[in-house]
């Protein structure tokens, strides 16, 4: 009988055990998974950016500041032929951080009627990552304060940082940064 009990008794931490285990496992998997959704979406974000400011003529882009400055919004022409060596640009196009809504927003002519707007991703960090309000480069990265979409200018290139932060059902916080120099058409 005693033994029967004792078996028993080896065979339910056993069961507990292995429940954990797996229960342990799931939680993993599904962190994992809201993980690399974060890490895929900052990184298809960052190729709609890099798409839009490829086919941009760098000289519209006047009121992007050198570092340590920084625009959360950034305006822009796509180039849409070239005609004896001039670039002919087409509709005005606009994308720009949405503190209020943490999202980013691209928009066509923007501001006239026929204004188009699309949410190109959810989940923006009010500040990049590392970066405090409190004055000064907390992250080291060379601009100081900077929102969680960030444009800066280098010579002819445009640098584009951005973080996304998302927590769980659980609680647990999510953070993906993800920055790309991109180099403008003309
Ligand atoms: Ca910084
Ligand atoms: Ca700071």
């Amino acid at each position: 009988m005693l033994e029967a009990i004792i078996a028993l008794a080896v065979t339910a931490i056993l069961l507990g055990n292995i429940a954990m285990v797996q229960r342990a496992t799931g939680d993993a998997y599904e962190s994992s998974v809201f993980g690399s959704n974060l890490q895929d979406q900052a990184d298809t974000t960052m190729d709609r950016i890099a798409l839009a400011l490829m086919s941009t003529d760098f000289e519209s882009l006047d009121e992007v500041m050198a570092a340590p400055g920084f625009v959360s919004a950034i305006d822009y022409e796509v180039v849409a032929d070239v005609e004896d060596g001039e670039p002919i640009v087409g509709t005005p196009e606009r994308i720009e951080f949405d503190l209020g809504n943490s999202r980013i927003v691209w928009k066509r002519d923007p501001g006239a009627a026929d204004e188009m707007s699309v949410v190109w991703t959810k989940h923006v960090s009010d500040m990049l990552e590392g970066e405090l309000p409190d004055p000064g480069d907390d992250n080291g990265n060379g601009i100081v304060d900077e929102t969680g979409l960030a444009f800066n200018a280098d010579e002819r290139q445009i640098t584009v940082r951005l973080t996304l932060r998302r927590t769980d059902s659980r609680g647990t916080e999510y953070v993906r940064t993800t920055s790309r120099r991109i180099t403008c058409r003309n």
